[in-house]
Formats: structure tokens, C-alpha cells, sequence
């Protein structure tokens, strides 16, 4: 395999609304982040994905771009933008921009034009289908933020397809003309110096509605080819596609090299097996040996061919200490138990805003503190449907996006530190105790057991290219694998419960162990009777 700079790379990614306000008007922007790159460079960070920062209405907090060469205000303007790319260039630090392409902003240019008439230039920009007779939706198309996938525009007489809310209209990626406008703009942004992009829900982007075809459609794959050929493909950039249904075999799709798609992909599979029968307001306590056979599986599976990122969270998902932890007695240990387990595994990993620090689940009681869309929607469809209302303020509290969207926890100071105004979003109480002033000042805090394990995966070739394998595949409290190349062999063991246990590694014994990190004091003199203690994780050298 060809090596890549991203390899061996550590992304950060950042929600700007919720991660640091520069000028005390409640929302976090540009050089809010600027004042943070010293920070970050500190933590040993390669890359930011910075999620959108264009103009946008904000309906889905950016995810709805209204001119994709423009800064939002709140979030600054072009040239704050251009100044963070080239201060974060000095620290080594590339930006990965998110390339929302699937839909755009009702408000942008394109689709106010469209609907101006059924002649217009710009009709086919967008998705639009005649009534049925009946004046119904063309068809019952679910829309992903709930209720229906088509919207009704009386003064053109059609319906609009929408698979997010109705002021994001999909884009119809079955015209020439949108490749056209999409790949000049990306070529827009590579020439300002950016790393790369997120592609967010890029395996829509192939739909054919009319056969109900929505994720993974035919076309995906060559429109995937020609973006790159047209934009990235000749540069050295990093590219991550928001793949919800990816399975190791389409993920393969995408990320083999000769492929000439992208670097890598998120996929989902660990992350929805907390969701009852894939509805995530049905949330389920994690079953761990389900959960260490789909990680296993898809480092085996992505052993040859394609590349894996590495992720617990992100902006749309719960915080990880609260989801696949422990967020109460054992907050900062289980932490940086999922930490050892992620960050040991081979592919890219992805560290989300707060992560670092064990930040944790917000404990909202009032359905008003919810600012989500998705959220407020799925409350309304949900009860609606006769789902109680402490039922789904249950589901919003598990699995609610803004759990990762309560403001980045600075310090102790009013609002975290985040602001010096009002925030659009309650801050999280716990900051008083949970927040990078504290961890920064702690050598056993979960910043600095972060830094430890980014630090050694540039010191240990064998963490970014080894073979895994996995080990007591079959322990259900228990998660460990080798990772191992003809010269080194690394040993990462994990008790993912609360409780002490026992565990017989005497297939190891014969090796001297070195202990390379470790969030406890794991006793390896006798790895046939290896008690871990609750939440115990080492990353251990066999010599
Ligand atoms: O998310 C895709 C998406 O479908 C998620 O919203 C997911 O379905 C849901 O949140 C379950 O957790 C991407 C962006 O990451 C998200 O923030 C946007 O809202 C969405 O696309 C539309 O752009
Ligand atoms: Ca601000």
C-alpha cells in the first residue's frame, strides 16, 4: 500500500457554532478557533474537519448552504477564513472543509431561481415531480428529519424533493450542470490551501428516486470517480465520505486505491447497533461482543484494500464517555478505555471536540432546550405517533444530537468560558468539573492520556500499518487485539464494563512486557491470571 500522509494522521473535528465565541455574541466562530490552534497543536493533532462554516439560514445549523464561497456572519468572513487556514498551516494543521453537496439551502441562488418557473435554467438544479392524481406527494418517501421526503410548491404547481428538511432540496446530481457547478467550487477551495473535504452524505448522491433507489444508487460510483478526476483526484488531499449504509464491500468501493474515489469512509455499522431495529429514539443498552465483532470485522475486512477511519462521535451522535462508558464514577477511566481501543486500531482516528477531555451527555429536562431540528421533528412525529413524552425526552437524552453540540468546555468561568454572552445553547452544568483548564493542569486527565496515545501512534509504524488480530474474541466484558508486523508486536487489552475481571493471556506468556500507556496500573506479571480492573486499559509491548 502506497503510504499517505493521512495514514498516520489524527483528525479533529469542529462544530463552530458550539466550540469557541471570539466576540461574545453567544455562537462560536472562526477566530474563536484561530485562538484555539496553540491548543490543539498542543494536543498533537493533524488535521481539522471543521463542519460548514458558509452562508447558511442555519435550519440545520450550516448543513443548509445558501452560497458555498461565502462565510456565514456569524461565524466571520472570508478573510478570517483564510487567515485560520494559513495560522493553522504554520502549526502544521490542515483544514478538511465539509462539502454539503446533496442538497443545498432553499435560500441558495440556484434553487430561488428554480422556483421562479418550470423554464427556468435552474429547474433542473433540483429534484420536482408532478402530483399525484390525487394532488398527493409523488411518492411516500420518508424524509430522514421525519414526515415527508417532498414538499409542495404552489407557484410552480410541483412537488420538491427534500430527503433532510424541506429547506435542504436535493440536489439533481442526474444533471450536468450540477457536477459543473459542484466541482468548480470545489476547485475553488482546494486553491485556497485546504486538506481535503468531508463528504457529507455522499452516498445519496447517486439516488434514483423514481425506483426508490436513495443510498448507493448506480451512478454513485462514477459521479465519485469523475468529482475526483474533475477536483482532488491529482492533489494530496484527504477525503471521508458520510456513508451511512456502507458495508466493508462498498466501503472497499470507495476507498481502494485504484479505485480513484476517496482516501476513506465513515461507516456506521458499530454506531446503530445501539438502535432498536435502526430507529435511533429506540435506544438499547451496547452489546459488546456485537460491538467487537463489526470493529473486528471491518479491520480484518479493510486489511488489503481501502482505509478505515476511526470514530466513537461526532456532531450528530452522543457523547462516547456517556454512550460506550461510564460517564459517572468512572468518567475519566472509561474515557480513556475507549481512547486505548480506538486509537490503537489501524486507520485514521477521529477525535470530536470534547472528546479529549471525557466531555459528556447533557441531561436536558425541557423539551425547550432541545434546539436540534432533527430532534424537535422526531418529538413531534414520535409522540404524535403515541410514543409518551418522557419516552422521547428518554431517547433525545441517549441519542439526541445535541449532546454534542452543548458548548466546548473551556474552564470553571461563566458559560465554560466558551462565551462572554449568551449561548444559543445551554452549556453543559458540569463544566465546573469538566473542562481543559482542569485537564490541562493533570497529568492523569484524559487530555493528557489523549496526547499519549496520538503521540504513540507517530512513534509505532506498527499502530498505523500492523496486522490486527483480534484476541478473547469471545469475552463479553473484554476487548483486545494485537496489532503486529514482523518486527513488533503490540497487545491492547480493554475491560469495557465496570465490574473486575480475570482474564487468561498465557498464550502471551514468554514475552517481557513493556507498558507503553495504560489508565490504571494493570498488573501484567501474570498475564494467565490478568485481572483487569473496572474499565482497565493498556496498550502493552511484547518483547
Ligand atoms: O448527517 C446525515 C444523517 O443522516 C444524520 O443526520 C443522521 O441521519 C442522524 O443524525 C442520525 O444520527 C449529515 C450531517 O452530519 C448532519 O449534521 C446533517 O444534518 C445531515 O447530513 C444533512 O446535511
Ligand atoms: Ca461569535
Amino acid at each position: 500500500m502506497e503510504q499517505k500522509w493521512w495514514h498516520d494522521s489524527v483528525v479533529y473535528q469542529i462544530y463552530p457554532r458550539s466550540f469557541c465565541d471570539s466576540n461574545g455574541d453567544g455562537i462560536g466562530d472562526l477566530n474563536g478557533i484561530r485562538s484555539k490552534l496553540d491548543y490543539l497543536s498542543e494536543l498533537g493533532i493533524d488535521v481539522i474537519w471543521l463542519s460548514p462554516v458558509y452562508q447558511s439560514p442555519m435550519d440545520d445549523n450550516g448543513y443548509d448552504i445558501s452560497d458555498y464561497q461565502a462565510i456565514a456572519p456569524e461565524f466571520g468572513t472570508m478573510e478570517d477564513m483564510d487567515a485560520l487556514l494559513a495560522e493553522a498551516r504554520e502549526r502544521g494543521i490542515r483544514i478538511v472543509m465539509d462539502l454539503v453537496v446533496n442538497h443545498t439551502s432553499d435560500e441558495h441562488d440556484w434553487f430561488q431561481k428554480a422556483c421562479e418557473s418550470k423554464d427556468s435554467p435552474y429547474r433542473d438544479y433540483y429534484v420536482w415531480r408532478d402530483a399525484q392524481p390525487d394532488g398527493s406527494a409523488p411518492s411516500d418517501l420518508g424524509s430522514i428529519f421525519g414526515g415527508s421526503a417532498w414538499e409542495w410548491h404552489e407557484p410552480t404547481g410541483q412537488y420538491y424533493l427534500h430527503l433532510f428538511s424541506k429547506k435542504q432540496p436535493d440536489l439533481n446530481w442526474e444533471n450536468p450542470k450540477v457536477h459543473e457547478e459542484v466541482h468548480t467550487m470545489m476547485n475553488w477551495w482546494i486553491d485556497k490551501g485546504i486538506g481535503g473535504f468531508r463528504l457529507d452524505v455522499i452516498d445519496l448522491i447517486g439516488k434514483e428516486i423514481d425506483k426508490g433507489i436513495t443510498g448507493n444508487g448506480p451512478r454513485l460510483h462514477p459521479l465519485l470517480k469523475q468529482m475526483n478526476r474533475a477536483t482532488f483526484g491529482d492533489k494530496d488531499l484527504l477525503t471521508v465520505g458520510e456513508t451511512w449504509e456502507a458495508t466493508p464491500d462498498i466501503a472497499k468501493l470507495y476507498s481502494a486505491e485504484e479505485r480513484e474515489e476517496l482516501s476513506m469512509v465513515f461507516q456506521f455499522e458499530h454506531i446503530t447497533l445501539t438502535w432498536r431495529d435502526g430507529d435511533k429514539w429506540q435506544p438499547e443498552e451496547l452489546d459488546l461482543k456485537a460491538f467487537k465483532q463489526v470493529l473486528t470485522k471491518w479491520q480484518l475486512e479493510l486489511k488489503e484494500t481501502g482505509w478505515n477511519s476511526l470514530f466513537w462521535n461526532n456532531h450528530d451522535l452522543p457523547r462516547a464517555v456517556s454512550k460506550y462508558g461510564d460517564d459517572g464514577q468512572y468518567r475519566i477511566k472509561s474515557a480513556k478505555m475507549l481512547a486505548t481501543v480506538l486509537h490503537c486500531m489501524k486507520g485514521t482516528p477521529y477525535i470530536y471536540q470534547g472528546e479529549e477531555i471525557g466531555m459528556t451527555n447533557v441531561q436536558f429536562d425541557r423539551l425547550e432546550q432541545y434546539q436540534d431540528i432533527e430532534s424537535l421533528n422526531f418529538y413531534k412525529v414520535k409522540t404524535e405517533a403515541g410514543v409518551s413524552h418522557d419516552e422521547m425526552m428518554h431517547a433525545l437524552a441517549e441519542n439526541g444530537r445535541d449532546n454534542a453540540r452543548t458548548p466546548m468546555q473551556w474552564s470553571a468561568a461563566p458559560h465554560a468560558g466558551f462565551t462572554t454572552g449568551q449561548p444559543w445553547i445551554e452549556v453543559n452544568p458540569n463544566y465546573i468539573d469538566v473542562n481543559t483548564e482542569q485537564d490541562m493542569a493533570s497529568n492523569e486527565s484524559v487530555y493528557h492520556y489523549y496526547k499519549e496515545l496520538i503521540a504513540l501512534r507517530k512513534q509505532n509504524k506498527v499502530i498505523v500499518y500492523g496486522e490486527f488480530t483480534p484476541v478473547l474474541e469471545q469475552h463479553d466484558k473484554v476487548f483486545a487485539y494485537l496489532r503486529h508486523d514482523d518486527s513488533t508486536r503490540i497487545l491492547v487489552v480493554a475491560n469495557f464494563s465496570g465490574e473486575s475481571v480475570t482474564v487468561d493471556l498465557s498464550q502471551f506468556e514468554g514475552f517481557d512486557i513493556e507498558t507503553l500507556v495504560s489508565n490504571g496500573d494493570m498488573n501484567t506479571s501474570k498475564l494467565s491470571e490478568l485481572d483487569l480492573q473496572p474499565y482497565d486499559a493498556a496498550v502493552l509491548k511484547l518483547i
